[in-house]
């Protein structure tokens, strides 16, 4: 807890241009806590890493997502936002956490068998312990709600249990956080293969939509939408494409399955893909506006970053104190 609030924490990777996915998932949700919350949002730059990037491109993205955040609604007056790489006691903490996260649990995390499939070329050590770092991330705040899309589940859980075994060793040194999934938004999935989640990384562009994409790219992603040879839009066996259009056409309107059911009673899949597209293309637009103003300002966002690294940094201080005072590394007085 500080500042006698509870505190949230969550962050995205600067690893391509953030998708729908991303936002629906994750932070279209981070400003309704901005209020009650102590809120954390944070540029993971270290874990994009796991996969190789390209310098200039990373740097890009970096600013690119911290603009995003502030053009989705989180104001750097309310909210701590930073780049992970500025606050050097995640990695710290990542290593020491890699010390009490067991090998077998790291063989079980979905994501690093998808990763590894995709890059059987780069199967590293950063991408084997990646959730330790991100169990890094979280702890290192005290943190009590991790607001995430339903594929960062396992790796919440895992932090969960690195946090609850540091604690049994040592006593209570960490908050044992609970994840925060939306209901209906919880995993977009490819407009190609939607069976498969949508991933910023995705190389075939027509599977994404990205925040950032114009109208005309966005309705021609959802005109091209992958969906079954029926005709009715109906939840129903067999029809994983309309169901995920019916969860984006409902995120950005605010229209439940059976009002989205009714309006297109009798109507067929290419008026209704229309009509996500709109949906989408419009609610997209002023975050997209605000997006192109903050991106210019380059020396504004470094000074975001640079306030921002301020503050997580004094906080992260008083948990890394705690534990190198528990685990038995000897602290010198020095400043
Ligand atoms: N398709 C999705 N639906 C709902 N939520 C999603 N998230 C990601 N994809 C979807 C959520 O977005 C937040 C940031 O994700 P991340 O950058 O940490 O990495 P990721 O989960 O691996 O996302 P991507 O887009 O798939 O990235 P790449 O392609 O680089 O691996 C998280 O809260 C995530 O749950």
């Amino acid at each position: 807890m500080f500042k006698d609030k509870k505190v949230v924490f969550s962050g995205v990777q600067p690893s391509g241009v953030l998708t729908i996915g991303n936002y629906l998932g994750a932070i279209k949700n981070f400003k309704t806590f901005s209020d009650e919350y102590y809120c954390l949002y944070c540029v993971v730059n270290e874990h994009a890493i796991t996969v190789r990037q390209n310098p200039a491109e990373l740097r890009k993205r970096t600013y690119e997502t911290l603009a995003l955040y502030m053009a989705c609604g989180l104001d750097p007056e309310k909210n701590t936002l930073f780049v992970q790489s500025h606050v050097p006691a995640h990695t710290e903490l990542g290593w020491i956490l890699d010390c009490y996260t067991m090998f077998g649990e790291l063989s079980r995390m979905t994501q690093f068998k998808d990763k590894s499939a995709k890059n059987a070329d780069n199967i590293n050590a950063g991408l084997f312990t990646y959730p330790s770092l991100m169990a890094a991330d979280i702890l290192l705040y005290q943190t009590e709600l991790v607001p995430v899309g339903v594929d960062q589940k396992q790796h919440l859980e895992l932090t969960r249990n690195i946090a609850e075994r540091f604690n049994q060793v040592y006593g209570e040194t960490f908050v044992v956080p609970e994840g925060y999934i939306p209901q209906t938004t919880a995993k977009i999935m490819s407009l190609s293969e939607p069976t498969k989640k949508m991933s910023k990384s995705d190389e075939n562009e027509n599977a994404v939509v990205r925040i950032l994409d114009s109208k005309d790219a966005i309705i021609r992603k959802f005109k091209r939408a992958v969906t079954d040879s029926g005709n009715e839009i109906r939840r129903g066996e067999g029809k994983d494409g309309i169901m995920n259009l019916m969860s984006i056409y409902g995120a950005f309107t605010g229209k439940t399955e059976e009002e989205i059911e009714r309006e297109f009673d009798g109507k067929g899949y290419g008026d209704f893909k229309m009509a996500v597209g709109e949906a989408c293309a419009d609610a997209l637009a002023p975050v997209q506006a605000e997006f192109t103003r903050l991106a210019a300002d380059k020396a504004y966002l470094e000074s975001v970053m640079e306030k921002g690294a301020d503050e997580a940094s004094r906080l992260a201080a008083r948990t890394m104190s705690k534990v190198r005072r528990k685990l038995g590394f000897v602290e010198l007085g020095r400043k």
